[in-house]
């Protein structure tokens, strides 16, 4: 087989790249080890940018999204037993984030892709990228038992932390960096009405916790945890009562979440991580395969979405107009935007969660820290900014 663009993985980043190249004519195909129903139930982000709504829209993709995404104005900071509410649109001239899943993402990209777009092969499992330094790059691949190769102009690794395409960059030619969080997060789906209209990052004695919400009827709620525990040493009614202590208000003292069937249930490491250039000849690299941030910030899918933007308007230009600036300008326009994500959510991480070892004067100075966010003024206005993302524009 042989296309123009092939994709390596059809998580968001693969499939918006798809749709983006389909739109400007450009042809692709995408390669996904998965099978659709694995990919369509991944468990992941939840807040889209104003931007990344925005190009999903633009891509075909916003029906569903206008109808059933939550909008949200502001998030509430909760610390010292106090609620804080950080308004966004009074501090971004208008900005806000939708709250809807990456699953229901994936599932309305697969559905455009499989409608009129150019081939998605599910079971699909890349094994090798080759001549990425050549003129004709070639993709290695296993497809109903058989060995195959997609022979393209350009290669894209969208294939996440774990993908092998970065492998085909020269480790000489590369550099890692990387910084893993003392702590992770026990996450659970519940068929439980979400207890409040927006999200609540809680600072508290027992660690942070992030009640979110996928609909009106299921919520998304993270307890930081140590490192290594496993989620079969939390049975539901443990991680409820958590829950309520470490959201507790001393206005509201009996105040307790409407629990409901916990659903699913799993631990994540926090960890950033960047692996730079994020191109090697015709090779480019998009999203958590280049990218990974801790979720506090809640950027994880926003920034695959901005990669792959870039990266579709600069094919567009090279095969429209002949021009390379854009494409040579790819990895370092990326990157400018990924490390303002990354020092964004590590200040959100480190500000919110408590260390195994923690002394109370550190806690004092996150309190601190907190109280000048919740006091309005330049630090709430930041956080504004940063939580609802920078316009595209300025990147692209
Ligand atoms: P994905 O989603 O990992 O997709 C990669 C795809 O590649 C496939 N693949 C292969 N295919 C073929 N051959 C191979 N050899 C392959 N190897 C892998 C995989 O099956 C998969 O389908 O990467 P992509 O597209 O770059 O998307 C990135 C996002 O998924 C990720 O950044 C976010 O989920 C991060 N994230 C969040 N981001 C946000 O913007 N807002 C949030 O609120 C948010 N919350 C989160 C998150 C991530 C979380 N976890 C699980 C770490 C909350 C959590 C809990
Ligand atoms: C989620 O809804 O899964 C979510 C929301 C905000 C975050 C992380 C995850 O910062």
């Amino acid at each position: 087989m042989r296309t123009s663009v092939g994709i390596v993985g059809g998580g968001p980043a693969g499939l918006l790249l798809a749709r983006l190249l389909h739109r400007a004519g450009i042809d692709s195909v995408v390669l996904e080890s998965r099978d659709r129903s694995y990919a369509e139930r991944r468990q992941r982000a939840g807040i889209l940018e104003q931007a990344t709504a925005d190009v999903l829209r633009e891509a075909g993709a916003g029906a569903r999204l206008d109808r059933e995404g939550m909008v949200h104005d502001g998030i509430e900071l909760r610390f010292d037993g106090r609620a804080h509410r950080v308004d966004f649109p009074s501090h971004t001239e208008g900005r806000r984030v939708v709250v809807y899943a990456q699953t229901e993402v994936v599932k309305d990209l697969i559905a455009l892709q499989l409608a009129d777009g150019g081939p998605l092969l599910f079971g699909a499992e890349a094994r090798a990228v080759e001549g990425a330094d050549s003129a004709r790059p070639l993709v290695r691949y296993t497809h109903e038992g058989r060995e195959r190769t997609l022979a393209c102009d350009y290669v894209v690794g969208c294939d996440g932390f774990h993908g092998i395409a970065r492998g085909a960059v020269p480790e000489a030619l590369r550099t890692t960096y990387e910084r893993t969080y003392p702590y992770s997060w026990l996450g659970i789906l519940a068929e439980a009405p979400p207890a409040y209209d927006e999200l609540i990052y809680a600072h508290s004695p027992r660690g942070f916790a992030l009640a979110s919400m996928r609909s009106p009827t299921v919520s998304r709620l993270y307890l930081q945890v140590p490192n290594g525990t496993d989620a079969a040493d939390w049975p539901d009614g443990r991680i409820w009562d958590e829950l309520d202590a470490r959201f507790a208000l001393r206005a509201e003292p009996g105040r307790r979440f409407v629990r409901g069937p916990v659903t699913q249930k799993s631990v994540l490491p926090m960890r950033g991580w960047v692996t730079e250039p994020m191109r090697h000849g015709r090779l480019f690299l998009a999203g958590d395969a280049a990218h990974i941030v801790p979720p506090t910030g809640a950027k994880g899918l926003n920034l695959a979405v901005a990669d792959v933007v870039v990266l579709a308007r600069a094919l567009e230009q090279w095969y429209a107009h002949g021009s390379p600036a854009a494409l040579d300008a790819y990895s370092g326009t990326c990157l400018r935007r990924v490390w303002r994500a990354q020092h964004f959510a590590d200040s959100m991480t480190t500000t919110l969660h408590t260390e195994p070892d923690q002394s109370p004067f550190e806690t004092r100075l996150q309190l601190a820290r907190l109280d000048r966010i919740a006091s309005g003024g330049h630090a709430a206005a930041e956080l504004a900014a940063d939580y609802t993302g920078l316009p595209l524009t300025t990147t692209g």
